[in-house]
């Protein structure tokens, strides 16, 4: 004949059991374990805790029925909790599955920015019709920006080109890349087929069309026979390779210290072929740089015989060049950094 002891054991052995069939978490386990089993609190710890105040024998009964259903339900548990945790698991995986068949993220890939893309365009030209490419300084002397180009201190002609002084009367930033002429011929005996690019300076107003530092090509050609004519078919086949089609030039004439005589040049339009437009001001032609035969003076300078050695020289700013090509009407944006407009200028 069971006790109510025995009976309260047997109930809540089946109420264990009932509950625990339907818990799911590693949380619902925790608390049913400290419900039943727990140390504190547990129904099945009071039961063994209050065995003392059984009479003799039946605390034996008790007790040992007790002890069966705790480790019962303790491997129950354990058979529950792995069950659940394979759940688990099995759902993490699934929540966080890689599906490795998805195509990858694109990297984002950059572009050559539109001035070095002019400046490869001019090395190539300049390679192929046989001109070698050298580098000078930014930082230079009065003696190869200005002296050595015919232009003493006082000469009027200084005031063409505003300079930055590093120290005033004797180094500079250069103001145009034509020094490279002189560096050049001292480092060598004609024939000179040679051009240099890159950073010049200027201490002026800026505004759409004048940058206070821009971009410079220098072209020079010393032999023994060339003439304008030469010059010419130089710069038309160079004004080609920028602008494509057949580019014409004309030369105006002008002045610069260190040529005799000295052109400036223009290209005929390529938007309107030369018929007048807004891109050429309804000129027909757009300016270019300026160019001319090398003075006398500078070759003596560089110890070449004028009586035997003659040659050209040709300067063009690098950014005119681009804004034509791009249609650009603001030379500032070249240095801008904005993307939106250089991401433009493929
Ligand atoms: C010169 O600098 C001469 N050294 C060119 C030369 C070389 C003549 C060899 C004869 C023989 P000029 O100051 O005109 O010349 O400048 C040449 C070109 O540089 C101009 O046609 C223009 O395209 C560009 N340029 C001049 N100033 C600026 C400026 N502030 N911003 C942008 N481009 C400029």
């Amino acid at each position: 004949m069971a006790t109510d002891e025995e009976r309260q054991l047997e109930a809540m052995r089946e109420r264990a059991h009932a509950e625990l069939e339907h818990l799911d978490t590693t949380e619902a386990l925790e608390d049913w374990r400290t419900r039943y089993l727990g140390r504190e609190r547990g129904e099945l710890t009071a039961v063994l805790k209050g065995l003392g105040k059984l009479p003799g024998e039946q605390r034996k009964i008790v007790g040992q029925a007790a002890n069966a259903v705790k480790t019962e339900l303790e491997a129950l548990l354990e058979a529950r909790r792995q069950a659940v945790q394979a759940q688990e698991r099995a759902a993490t995986l699934e929540r966080e599955r890689v599906d490795v068949t998805l195509p990858g993220a694109a990297m984002p890939v950059g572009h050559v920015h539109p001035l070095s893309q002019v400046m490869r365009d001019i090395a190539r030209t300049m390679k192929a019709m046989g001109f070698q490419q050298y580098d000078g300084p930014e930082v230079e002397t009065d003696y190869y920006n200005f002296q050595s180009l015919n232009l003493p201190p006082d000469h009027p002609a200084r005031d063409m080109q505003d300079t930055y002084w590093i120290a005033p009367g004797q180094i500079l930033l250069r103001t145009q890349t034509s020094p490279n002429q002189v560096r050049i011929m001292e480092s060598m005996r004609p024939p000179v087929r040679a051009y240099v690019m890159g950073k010049v300076y200027r201490n002026e107003a800026i505004d759409a069309s004048h940058e206070a530092v821009f971009h410079q090509v220098e072209g020079l050609l010393i032999d023994e026979t060339c003439t304008m004519a030469d010059l010419r078919g130089v710069l038309e086949r160079f004004a080609r390779e920028m602008f494509g089609g057949e580019r014409k030039i004309r030369f105006r004439p002008s002045y610069f210290p260190f040529t005799e005589p000295s052109a400036e040049f223009d290209v005929d339009c390529m938007s309107c072929k030369g018929k007048g437009c807004r891109v050429c001001k309804y000129s027909g032609w757009l300016e270019m740089g300026g160019s001319g035969m090398v003075d006398p003076r500078v070759l003596r300078g560089v110890g070449y015989d004028p009586t035997v050695y003659r040659g050209f020289a040709f300067g063009l700013g690098i950014e005119r060049i681009a804004m034509l090509r791009w249609d650009i009407d603001d030379i500032r944006q070249f240095m801008s950094n904005d993307l939106r407009f250089l991401r433009q200028l493929t």
